[in-house]
């Protein structure tokens, strides 16, 4: 294995992950690789998970601060969670022993755009970082790291943190080497520059991470698999999603708004946000970019038909048979995709600058066009933010979507307001169900509501929100956005309470 690391000085230091593990102690700010379960170090979290473990056995307290690039898996995540081993944890997480640790309120979550962490950590707003855990594909002759199946902040990462540990993982595919594109020339404000992309496949960078040796205290050799979650099959909600979606991007292009090139699409995490790309091969498109942060299995699906010409991001988040797809057809990918750290990957200038097509999964929207794609009754975390606020805001399009209810049709997607938002209504061009999309643009609020009222919402709950609005609109305190402040977030009370949106007579 030892071929994947070919420079003297990082074999010296090769050690077990116990020993690695032991550079960490408690109070300490660790930030570690990761992006949507690809990259992150597979093997330290976990010895790391057991000092905590030895620690709480002898009552003492050991706990940590965590960031990564996004989310990671159960061998980081779930392992330091369920040892209490981290007391915040910051910028993106979707493990289910952490979101019950935040909602349960035991552990502090920093919900932040994806393209804001690097900068902020340079900013110094996270404070000090005391070691970057960082999983590589290899380490060069010069001592230069083979970036993994994420870029995420890595870069930054090896440059803020006083001590490095790097976890060579040989189960990454070796012929990941070169597909990375690493920008060095980010700088502080008021010196930054502009960033000189102009196309989705420009190389502006980099192929691998620089480090210092002198900081890397430990090398941990590890032949591990990435998360690889499945994704649910594209069900009948998702196939009319896509269905509307692709409608509305030939009507732009008969209006001369869109070319059939189309601009460079951006599509999110989610089994929806998976199941519109896998739409979008059935719209004959060929040829197209895609500028974006996630690699998932729809847009290797479209690299492979020829629908996508080449794609950049900072992760992959495949399946076990998109891994599989991915393994043994890498070279062919190898020359079609283009890994880059976040904060380039979702740049907001790059991103207005090449027009992307922003499309993004959605927990609620409100009939003015407020989303919330993070919080349950406005409480409850879900996952996070990620990207879809650098995309959303910057976008030449964005599109948010999803089914028109939830919990087996007792809660609405569409509401009179929503319980957190993520997205405001200056944010939200077009909103998809599976029942139509509302096409916001140039939509005055009261227009819009009865817009997102008509197409947008579930017919079982369509005069409800009619209702609301009618009332609204003559009694409401204003008639800009017209609303009934009392009665606006009763939907999310009446669900907390009984588990359904419906009234009680009909739920
Ligand atoms: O719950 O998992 O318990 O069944 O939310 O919902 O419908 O399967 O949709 O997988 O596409 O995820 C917004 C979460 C959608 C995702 C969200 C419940 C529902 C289900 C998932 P279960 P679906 P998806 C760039 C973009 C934010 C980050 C982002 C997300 C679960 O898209 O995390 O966009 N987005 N990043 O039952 C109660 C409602 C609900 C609801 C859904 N109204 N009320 N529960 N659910 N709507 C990528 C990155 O940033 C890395």
């Amino acid at each position: 294995m030892s071929e994947r690391i070919r420079h003297p000085l990082f074999r010296d230091r090769i050690t077990s992950a116990a020993e690695a593990a032991a550079a960490i102690r408690p109070g300490m700010t660790v930030a570690m690789s990761g992006f949507t379960g690809a990259g992150y170090p597979k093997a330290v979290p976990q010895a790391l998970a057991a000092r905590v473990e030895q620690a709480n056995a002898a009552g003492e307290r050991f706990r940590i601060k965590v960031l990564t690039g996004a989310s990671t898996a159960p061998e980081l995540d779930g392992a330091l969670a369920k040892v209490e081993g981290m007391e915040l944890r910051l910028p993106y997480q979707s493990d289910p022993a952490v979101r019950e640790r935040i909602n349960a309120g035991t552990l502090d979550y920093i919900d932040i755009h994806l393209s804001h962490v690097a900068q902020h950590a340079w900013f110094g707003f996270f404070g000090k970082l005391d070691v970057a855990v960082v999983e590589v594909a290899g380490i060069r002759e010069d001592g230069s790291l083979v970036p993994s199946s994420s870029v995420g902040n890595n870069k930054t990462w090896l440059e803020q943190a006083d001590k490095v540990i790097l976890e060579v993982n040989s189960w990454q595919p070796a012929a990941l080497d070169g597909m990375h594109d690493v920008y060095y020339g980010t700088a502080l404000p008021p010196h930054r520059k502009p960033i000189l992309l102009e196309h989705p496949d420009d190389r502006i960078g980099e192929p691998s991470l620089r480090v210092d040796p002198d900081k890397v205290v430990a090398v941990v050799e590890t032949h591990a698999p990435d998360r690889n979650s499945a994704f649910s099959p594209p069900d009948e909600a998702s196939r009319r999603i896509a269905g509307h979606l692709l409608d509305f991007l030939s009507h732009e292009i008969d209006r001369g708004r869109l070319t059939r090139g189309l601009l460079p699409l951006q599509s999110g995490v989610g089994n929806i946000a998976n199941a519109v790309l896998g739409g979008l091969a059935e719209g004959g498109y060929q040829g197209l970019t895609a500028y974006t942060e996630v690699i998932q299995d729809g847009m290797l699906e479209l690299l492979k038909n020829g629908t996508l010409r080449m794609a950049s991001a900072t992760s992959f988040s495949l399946s076990p048979a998109g891994i599989e797809e991915f393994n043994a057809n890498v070279d062919f990918y190898r020359s079609r995709i283009l890994l880059r750290p976040q904060e380039i990957s979702n740049h907001p200038e790059v991103i207005r600058r090449l027009g992307c097509i922003a499309m993004n999964g959605m927990i609620e929207a409100d009939i003015y066009g407020n989303v919330n794609s993070t919080h349950i009754a406005g409480s409850r975390i879900m996952n996070g933010i990620g990207g879809s606020g650098d995309f959303a805001r910057n976008g030449y399009l964005s599109v948010f979507m999803s089914p028109s209810t939830a919990r087996g049709g007792q809660v609405s997607g569409i509401v009179p307001m929503v319980s957190h938002v993520d997205h405001t209504e200056h944010d939200t061009m077009v909103l998809v169900t599976e029942q139509g999309l509302a096409d916001l643009r140039g939509l005055a609020p009261r227009q819009r509501a009865k817009r997102v009222i008509e197409t947008c919402a579930h017919p079982d709950f369509r005069p409800m929100l009619q209702d609301y609005f009618d009332r609204a609109c003559r009694d409401g305190h204003g008639m800009h956005t017209p609303h009934l402040l009392g009665e606006a977030l009763s939907w999310h009370q009446r669900m907390v309470e009984t588990g359904s949106m419906r009234p009680a007579a009909t739920g």
